[in-house]
């Protein structure tokens, strides 16, 4: 069993039952979700659009290999109605991209844990510094809480208000 920490990243549809359903997927394929952060909406990293960002860190713990949690994460980015863009950075429905896989470190051409821009990026390091700050990321040797006293990220990162449920 191995503790893995996915972040789930969208700006376009009906983005709280888009992560919902998204949070129950991988509750069945991938593993128990033991913490979750809460929902944060964020200024758009790395490029220009109108439409802000849900954040959400998980941490799951899983009998995966970090390959079948990549292939599950991309099913359920496609089975969720994501459409991949050419482009680096575009507006999507659903990202979700693995950040750790226990303390292990891989480099392979498809996939590079941890994910290589946690360090400069608040909407990763605000709700993961929620959940885990003492987190050890394992190439920098630093933890979560460090990282994100030393990262100089601009952009907004506020929670979104728990708001009741609407009665008719
Ligand atoms: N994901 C990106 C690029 N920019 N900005 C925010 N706020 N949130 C994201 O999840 C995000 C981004 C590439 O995956
Ligand atoms: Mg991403
Ligand atoms: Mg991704």
């Amino acid at each position: 069993m191995t503790k893995l920490y996915l972040l789930l990243g969208g700006n376009l549809g009906d983005k709280k039952s888009v992560f919902a359903e998204a949070r129950m997927i991988l509750e069945k394929v991938v593993g128990k979700i033991t913490a979750q952060s809460a929902l944060y909406e964020t200024e758009p990293w790395g490029f220009d659009s109108e439409d802000l960002f849900w954040n959400q860190v998980l941490e799951i713990t899983t009998v995966l290999s970090p390959d079948e949690v990549l292939q599950q994460t991309q099913n359920a980015e496609t089975g969720l109605g994501r459409i991949r863009k050419a482009y680096q950075y575009a507006s999507r429905i659903i990202d979700i991209d693995i950040l750790f896989y226990g303390e292990l470190i891989i480099n392979q051409a498809n996939l590079i844990v941890p994910h290589p821009r946690i360090q400069e990026r608040k909407f990763t390091l605000i709700p993961l510094c929620e959940i885990a700050p003492d987190l050890i990321h394992p190439v920098f040797q630093k933890n979560i809480r460090q990282l994100l006293d030393e990262c100089t990220d601009p952009l907004k990162v506020v929670k979104v208000p728990d708001l009741p449920e609407a009665h008719s």
